[in-house]
């Protein structure tokens, strides 16, 4: 089974480029500081911490591309998405379990696409979940705020500027059909057409609330099988701001602790978690660390079960 996993490879983005309010940049020290490490070894699971990537260096871009202008801090968006996606790519080559921690949501573009090269060139079928209070599925062009970080799902379905949206080395990272967005409850104009057309499945939080989490995590899912590897992207955003007040763009009327619970072990017992992404976690609005101690319990929660000897079969 090509879904072994020797472990987990943890790799810290230190970035804030695609965010508007800045701080998520020392969301990985913080977190390691608030037992992420320990957290994840007392959840069964042998940890490489590659440490966090360097601030990458100025990009040449060959030409002027247009749809690239509405784009905040474009040079440096593309920077640490190329670093990102070759760091992934390389704990993927070491057959570790990919623990990507933000930064801004904009570095999941270079995560996914070195998964979705992974999958491909393994013969998996990628399911992207995207637990998030916000679609991240503007195009540079029906951005309100220009921000990357409300970007990386459009890019990830193809749509966005070229050096981002086929990253992966074809058209789409991962197909619209197989996406599940979980917990939005803030929709721009423009991303809800968007999504509409590219038939997304968006689980909103009046969806969750009607049909519970578990019958929406089962839709979001669909069929087990040998050959799906899931990729979890975790917007702490997700969560209730009572109860995760660490990030940068809180939205009200996310999930309690219960259903965030409930959504990270129905992850667990499906099996086939293949990486992660924790982002958005800003430790400048979470003085007591509260949310950084929860997003570790939930990590350790959305871990599938280790066999003996450490190896995930
Ligand atoms: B996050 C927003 F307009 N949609 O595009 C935008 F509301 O990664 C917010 O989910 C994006 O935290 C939030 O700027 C991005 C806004
Ligand atoms: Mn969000
Ligand atoms: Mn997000
Ligand atoms: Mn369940």
């Amino acid at each position: 089974n090509a879904c072994d996993f020797r472990g987990i490879g943890l790799l810290g983005a230190p970035t804030g480029v695609g965010a508007g309010v800045k701080g998520t940049r020392h969301g990985p020290q913080a977190l390691r500081a608030n037992g992420l490490l320990e957290g994840l070894r007392g959840a069964g699971w042998p940890v490489t911490d590659w440490g966090d990537l360097p601030k990458p260096g100025k990009i040449s871009l060959s030409e002027d591309e247009p749809s690239t202008f509405a784009v905040k801090d474009w040079q440096q968006v593309l920077g640490w998405n190329l670093a990102v996606f070759n760091a992934v790519s390389q704990v993927l080559q070491h057959g570790q379990m990919p623990l990507l921690i933000g930064g801004d949501h904009s570095v999941a573009v270079g995560s996914v696409s070195a998964v979705a090269a992974h999958c491909r060139a393994t013969g998996k079928r990628l399911k992207l979940v995207w637990l998030d209070a916000h679609a991240d599925f503007n195009m540079p062009h029906t951005s309100p705020s220009g921000n990357a970080h409300g970007m990386p799902l459009a890019c990830l379905c193809g749509l966005g500027p070229p050096a981002l949206a086929q990253m992966a080395g074809f058209p789409q990272a991962v197909a619209p059909a197989d996406v599940s967005l979980i917990g939005v409850r803030s929709i721009d104009a423009g991303e809800q057409r968007l999504l509409q057309q590219a038939g997304v499945h968006v689980f909103s939080m009046a969806q969750i609330r009607q049909l519970g989490m578990h019958e929406t995590l089962r839709l979001a899912l669909g069929d087990h099988g040998p050959d799906v590897h899931l990729h979890v992207s975790f917007d702490l955003d997700f969560l209730d701001p009572v109860l995760a007040p660490g990030v940068g763009t809180p939205v009200a009327g996310g999930p309690t602790q219960e259903e965030a619970f409930q959504c990270v072990r129905h992850m667990a017992a499906f099996g086939q978690a293949g990486s992660i992404d924790l982002v958005e976690y800003n430790p400048a609005k979470d003085p007591g660390g509260m949310t950084a101690r929860l997003a570790v319990e939930l990590l350790q929660s959305l871990l599938p079960a280790l066999s003996a000897g450490g190896i995930r079969v």
